[in-house]
């Protein structure tokens, strides 16, 4: 899974990433120079799986990663790194929105001065201009083959039109239904304003719970439900303070949370939504070898799941047996939760649910 950093110049993209991956990438305002993209995979913070293996005891932990990727911001009017940062975006599983929050005349805003809340719908725009100007694209180059005797297959063509009329309203991609046909028929086009969106405000630590910082997120939420029946909130942090935490060991950093009155960091809440916002979780496997979180889409049948941890499992399928964490937890033991009948044995068509511990079992 790959989450993209995507912003205007300036909003602190970079000391985010710094926050979130523990890395030290270089955060001096960009001055235009050729950069490389900064990527990092980092752990998605699990308590559960820090729980087994203080049980299992073994030799090997893993959790699973997120991708965080960052890059070029965008400038006022400067296309050409603009369609840069777009090339990049797209090769995302989804995009985080950094909006600038924080006051520091020495930090120049390309836009003016700080709105989050215009900077969110500059993002939202930028996307839109991209996937309308890829629409007539598509329909000129239809138009064009039309003419040289090799009609469009009129699916694709219905379907553009289709996200052509929905960008064209100001609606992104990501807030419209398509049925089957649509989707094989856009298979082929990447369009950006489809993947799904989080957003982070990066405020100063006094902004983090203040009432303008309560203002943008209302603003923002507000502005994402026009479109869908499931508005966004933004969350609040402050880059700067997530960047400093990132560099403290793990008991200092409790404490400077406290200090700053929140209990979990920014980065674990982002990791969080971010999974949430992909309709992710994640399965659990147990042993002396390895205890180990493995990601999947929510709505996962048993024997795909197997798949995930190798395609034995998946061909040889025969069952899977499986306790939940909390029920596990209760009883302490794979062999009480046997005893005490908490262990299932589900067929492949079991839908996975977030927290199964699983056994796969399969013959090939
Ligand atoms: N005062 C203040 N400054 C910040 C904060 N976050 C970032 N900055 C500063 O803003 C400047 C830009 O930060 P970056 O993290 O490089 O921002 P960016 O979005 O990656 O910028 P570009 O990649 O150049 O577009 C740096 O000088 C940071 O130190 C913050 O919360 N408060
Ligand atoms: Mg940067």
């Amino acid at each position: 899974m790959k989450l993209a950093l995507m912003g205007i110049s300036n909003s602190g993209r970079t000391t985010i990433f710094n926050g979130l991956t523990g890395q030290d990438a270089a955060t001096a305002c960009y001055a235009g120079a050729e950069t490389k993209p900064n990527v990092a995979v980092v752990k998605v913070p699990d308590h559960r799986i820090d729980q087994l293996a203080c049980v299992f005891k073994p030799k090997k932990i893993t959790y699973a990663t997120v991708e965080y990727m960052d890059y070029l911001g965008l400038t006022k009017g400067d296309a050409e790194q603009n369609g840069k940062v777009i090339d990049f975006l797209k090769n995302a599983d989804a995009l985080v929105y950094v909006l600038r929050g924080f006051d520091d005349e020495h930090v120049a805003h390309p836009l003016g001065g700080v709105d989050p809340v215009r900077d969110f719908d500059t993002l939202e725009t930028e996307l839109l201009i991209f996937d309308l100007d890829l629409t007539e694209k598509r329909l000129l180059h239809m138009e064009e083959a039309a003419r040289r005797g090799k009609p469009p297959h009129k699916d694709e063509r219905s379907a553009v039109l289709a996200c052509k009329e929905t960008l064209e309203k100001g609606m992104p991609l990501r807030c419209m239904e398509f049925d089957e046909t649509q989707k094989l028929a856009l298979k082929h086009l990447t369009f950006i304003s489809s993947l799904p969106v989080m957003a982070v405000i990066n405020v100063a630590e006094c902004d983090l719970k203040s009432e303008r910082s309560s203002a943008w997120q209302e603003a923002i939420r507000e502005r994402t439900g026009r479109f869908t029946l499931d508005p966004m909130t933004p969350i609040v942090l402050s880059g700067k303070s997530e960047m400093e935490i990132a560099r403290l060991p793990r008991e200092e950093a409790a404490e400077f949370l406290k200090d700053l009155g929140v209990d979990v960091s920014a980065r674990e809440r982002m990791i969080k939504e971010s999974y949430q916002m992909l309709g992710l979780i994640s399965f659990l496997t147990v042993g002396e070898d390895e205890v180990r979180a493995w990601t999947i889409r929510n709505g996962t049948e048993a024997r795909t799941a197997a798949g995930k941890i190798h395609t034995d499992l998946e061909r040889g399928f025969i069952r899977a047996e499986v306790v939940s964490y909390d029920d596990f937890i209760g009883v302490g033991s794979l062999a009480a939760a046997r005893a005490k009948g908490l262990l299932r044995l589900e067929g492949k068509t079991y839908i996975v649910r977030d927290g199964d511990i699983i056994d796969f079992r399969f013959s090939v």
